[in-house]
């Protein structure tokens, strides 16, 4: 079975909920904001897995309230984070964002397509090179990135997930 028959995704940009805040006269806190438009999200879409990335090592206090919030919506939820933060500082999102199940070391097209493909995801999940668990820490485990070699393997993004509006 191919992937895209096998998955269905959803992408929940909070830059654009930030964005709104600021644009608006009535000033809001962005936590509560965020929340709501998670939730909103999950209780629409019902995904059995969440995907945090994070770039910056200053998102790192989103991640937690993110994942939490998440979890709160729906405690069967999967919560992986991938991208330059988590995949640095693999160690310290595991030990102080409790609500995260797994994080991906470097890129994530690999092994998401994995997990996704995978009949038993937690099982995969302590497996494979890529991805690092609570368990796989406690066991001393040291992910390691999967690169596409020919990068015109990967297939163009599909713009219209995306309102196109909303960026410059
Ligand atoms: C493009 C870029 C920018 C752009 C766009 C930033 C943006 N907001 O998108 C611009 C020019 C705006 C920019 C600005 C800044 N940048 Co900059 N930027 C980069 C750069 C060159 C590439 C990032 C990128 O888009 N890569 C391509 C994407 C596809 O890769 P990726 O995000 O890593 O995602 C892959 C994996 O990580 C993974 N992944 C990602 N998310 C997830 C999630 C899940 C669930 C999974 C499984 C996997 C996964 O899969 C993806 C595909 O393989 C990096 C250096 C680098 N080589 O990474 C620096 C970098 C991220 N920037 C950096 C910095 C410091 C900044 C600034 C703070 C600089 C400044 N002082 O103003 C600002 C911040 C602006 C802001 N708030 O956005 C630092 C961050 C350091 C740190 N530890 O935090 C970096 C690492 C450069 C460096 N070495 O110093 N930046």
């Amino acid at each position: 079975m191919c992937i895209r028959d096998r998955v269905s995704c959803y992408i929940v940009d909070l830059n654009i909920t930030l964005k709104n805040i600021v644009d608006s006269v009535e000033k809001q806190d962005c936590f509560t904001a965020f929340s709501a438009s998670l939730t909103a999200a999950i209780h629409d879409f019902e995904p059995s897995m969440i995907g945090i990335s994070a770039l910056f090592n200053i998102s790192f206090q989103y991640i937690e309230e993110i994942a939490k919030t998440a979890k709160q919506a729906d405690d069967r939820l999967l919560i992986l984070t991938g991208g330059g933060l988590p995949s640095a500082a693999y160690q310290q999102v595991l030990r102080l964002c409790p609500s995260v199940d797994a994080v991906c070391k470097g890129e994530g097209e690999l092994p998401l397509a994995d997990l996704v493909m995978a009949d038993d995801r937690a099982a995969l999940l302590e497996s494979h090179p890529s991805w690092i668990t609570r368990i796989g820490l406690s066991s001393n485990k040291k992910p390691e990135p999967r690169f596409i070699k020919n990068l015109d393997e990967i297939p163009m993004l599909n713009y219209e997930m995306i309102d196109l509006d909303n960026y410059n």
